[in-house]
């Protein structure tokens, strides 16, 4: 079987291929992190948007940890197969709006190089959470942040991403070209003012000016970007090559569903992202919240409780009817603390996501979503909660997610064994779960307190008790007998 790669483009099924020629089109965004999840995301909407209305919009990605992804790539002319698995079945396209990705690591060159070409009008980052390095409650940049701390030290040589988009600014400031407009992608609130207040103030820490011609000249645009993509494994490359007839060692799967939701502030233009599915709004911060309370809030609920009960994937959690009816239970709750969205019928958009979460062809795991939970459930689980308490409305669904996250936390399963919490802040939860022993009440505070992690709101008070009593009927009963009677 041949390797996907420009040459094999004629010999795919219809309509698999772009429909345009990708190499007659220019790079006009550099993209970090060039994971699944961007691909099945932004680079299929960019995709779509250069078939329906061209333009010099393919993407440069970076990859700032492994080189594999670049390198599976590069042999592949930088084209890759997207499968949409659902419930009408497999539907498999080659995404042609990836021109290359490089690796970064320990090469801030391949980064700032095109950083500093005017052609790049336009970067894009989905590097998760905790890659960032801000000081939410400014925001700014956090100094004890592993990477702020060394490209603090070294800023000509950055490794980090507010580093490295600062020195890639100066260059571009030093050159007289204008600067690139910045837009986040990744699943934190407000996240163009986030990334504005950390670049900022990473900025103002090494060179003042610099700082202040950042703060009046870049656009920082917010994003809400949503698709669910599971991790690729060897089955999606086998199930990539039955629907294509060629190998391809970057495949991916992903759900139907697609939404992406954009403010329209670009300095210097954008592809015609209309034209793949995206919507344009004055004000993301509304749709940002229905996400993050809504499906990322419900879908930790189902990681943290589904993993201690037993279920490897969501779909397999949303199979179980009391975590199912859990699940919906918190979906409604924080829709609840939701102001009305013209134009989206939150009840409909919660029938959706169960309906999604149940997927039968996706198989996401609920160890992969547990994944940072201390970087997650400020905006998932705490802010809804804190809008619950101050509306005299039900907090216990969010006490309950609390009290799993806490439950997980302690990095052992009912059966004995254990799991690698895989969360920045591991070493801080391991001490708390040490210190606390058995201790739920205490183990509940010591979690909540971790210094920057809960409002003040939710603390000491009637949260932080159901919390622990939530916990203490989880390690007594267990979870498969705590949710069900939570569901009763
Ligand atoms: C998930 C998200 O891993 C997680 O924390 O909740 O990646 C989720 O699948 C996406 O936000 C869906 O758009």
């Amino acid at each position: 079987m041949s390797r996907l790669s420009r040459t094999a483009l004629a010999h795919l099924p219809t309509g698999v291929a772009p429909s345009y020629d990708p190499a007659a089109h220019g790079v006009g965004i550099l993209h970090f992190g060039a994971g699944a999840f961007h691909r099945a995301h932004q680079a299929a909407i960019t995709d779509a948007a250069l078939a329906a209305c061209g333009g010099d919009w393919r993407i440069a990605g970076v990859s700032l940890r492994s080189a594999e992804l670049a390198e599976a790539l590069a042999s592949q002319d930088g084209l890759f197969t997207l499968i949409e698995r659902g419930a009408q079945g497999d539907r498999a396209r080659v995404i042609g709006a990836i021109d290359r990705v490089v690796a970064a690591h320990g090469a801030p060159e391949a980064v700032l190089g095109p950083m500093s070409d005017p052609a790049i009008r336009i970067v894009t980052l989905t590097v998760t959470e905790k890659a960032y390095g801000i000081d939410r409650s400014g925001p700014d940049a956090d100094p004890a942040h592993p990477d702020v701390a060394a490209d603090l030290e070294s800023p000509a040589t950055p490794r980090g991403v507010l580093g490295l988009l600062v020195e890639g600014l100066r260059r571009r400031r030093a050159a007289g070209h204008a600067p690139f407009t910045v837009l986040c992608c990744d699943n934190l609130p407000e996240n163009g003012a986030l990334l504005r207040g950390g670049v900022v103030g990473f900025a103002r820490r090494v060179d003042p000016d610099l700082a202040k011609w950042i703060a009046a000249e870049v656009a920082f645009p917010s994003s809400m970007v949503d698709r669910i993509t599971p991790a690729a494994t060897e089955a999606t490359l086998t199930l990539a090559a039955r629907l294509t007839g060629v190998k391809d060692a970057a495949a991916i799967e992903t759900e139907p569903f697609c939404q992406w939701v954009i403010e329209d502030r670009f300095a210097q233009g954008r592809p015609d992202w209309a034209a793949g599915g995206a919507i344009f709004v004055d004000d993301v911060a509304p749709y940002e919240r229905m996400k993050l309370r809504m499906l990322n809030g419900a879908h930790s609920l189902i990681a943290y409780a589904g993993f201690i009960a037993g279920h490897a994937l969501v779909r397999g959690a949303m199979a179980d009817p009391a975590l199912s009816v859990l699940a919906r239970r918190h979906i409604a709750a924080a829709a609840a603390t939701l102001d009305p969205l013209p134009g989206i019928d939150l009840d409909a958009y919660g029938d959706e996501l169960a309906a999604r979460f149940a997927n039968p062809a996706i198989a996401h795991e609920t160890y992969q979503i547990a994944m940072d939970g201390s970087q997650k459930l400020p905006q998932r689980i705490f802010a809804p909660a804190c809008d619950a308490q101050r509306a005299g409305q039900d907090m216990r669904p969010f006490a309950f997610a609390t009290a799993a996250w806490a439950r997980y936390c302690m990095g052992r399963g009912e059966a004995g064994a254990s799991h690698a919490l895989r969360d920045p802040r591991e070493a801080e939860i391991a001490a708390v779960v040490e210190a606390a022993r058995n201790d739920t009440q205490a183990l509940v505070a010591g979690l909540l307190r971790l210094p920057g992690l809960t409002p003040e709101a939710l603390l000491g008070g009637a949260f932080e008790t159901q919390a622990a009593r939530i916990l203490r009927d989880m390690l007594a009963r267990g979870m498969v007998a705590a949710i069900a009677g939570e569901a009763a």
